[in-house]
């Protein structure tokens, strides 16, 4: 595919149950489903795959091998709608990379219209305001970002990391609509992921909460916060990289 947005509408309820959700998705499967492949060329690239456009329930399963291990997101925001969405964020390719997208329904009983709508991004930094006017990742509307943080050093820490900024950071833009507690969990198989966020300033807002990682067992490395956040900018920070991590940002 080439940069821009592609969306593909159908109804589940013209195909079978051959896939299941992956890890992430509250319900066992036994939705129809509809599977795509996709190929991005060579760079460094930010995705982002949605069915919020849906009238049925749908999950969404991303991996990187067809039939393999993935990430599923099965409601970007429970409050608004059961939609789903996942964004792929910095992934570096010096060879055009496959990647395998499963739309289910969320039951057996989700055969209605959905729409899959992918937007393909030059990847932005993940570093505060630059100079190009680049600004982190807006998750704001809620989703499961799978990413790579890069780099050797980070530029920052939150307060429960107890030491220089010797991790590498992902951040990324949160700006609600409303007031209300925001949900977050990181996990890594490649680093102990801490998290930290911060409103106002990217780089010296007041930190609203600072959770530190740890090992929860199968290799997996996790943290969670659960902080109060107004409208306007907050920061979320994934630190501890460089490494693949996931997060779930629950508005
Ligand atoms: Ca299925
Ligand atoms: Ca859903």
């Amino acid at each position: 595919m080439t940069p821009g947005l592609v969306s593909y509408c159908g109804t589940l309820g013209d195909f079978d149950d051959l896939a299941e959700p992956a890890t992430g998705c509250a319900s066992g499967g036994g939705g129809r489903d509809l599977s795509f492949e996709f190929q991005i060329p060579a760079g460094t690239w930010d995705v982002e795959l949605s069915t919020l456009a849906s009238a049925v329930d749908t999950q969404l399963t991303v991996s990187l091998a067809c039939g393999g291990a993935g990430l599923c997101n099965d409601d970007a925001n429970p409050t608004t709608g059961k939609g789903s969405r996942v964004w792929l964020h910095r992934f570096g390719t010096s060879t055009p990379l496959t990647f395998y997208v499963t739309v289910d329904g969320a039951s057996a009983s989700d055969i209605g219209d959905f729409e899959l709508a992918i937007r393909l991004e030059s990847a932005v930094p993940d570093a505060c305001f630059s100079l190009g006017g680049d600004v982190p990742l807006d998750i704001s509307g809620g989703g499961t970002v799978w990413g790579l943080s890069s780099g050797s050093l980070g530029s920052t820490s939150g307060s429960c990391q107890g030491g220089p900024a010797l991790g590498a950071e992902a951040v990324f833009l949160v700006n609600p609509s409303a007031s209300g507690t925001a949900s977050f969990d990181a996990r890594s198989t490649e680093f102990v992921p801490d998290m930290y966020v911060r409103s106002g300033a990217c780089s010296s807002g007041s930190e609203l909460g600072c959770a530190s990682g740890s090992a929860v067992g199968g290799g997996v490395a996790a943290a969670t916060l659960d902080v109060a956040v107004g409208p306007g900018n907050n920061f979320v920070f994934v630190d501890g990289g460089p490494g693949s991590y996931v997060l779930d940002y629950l508005p």
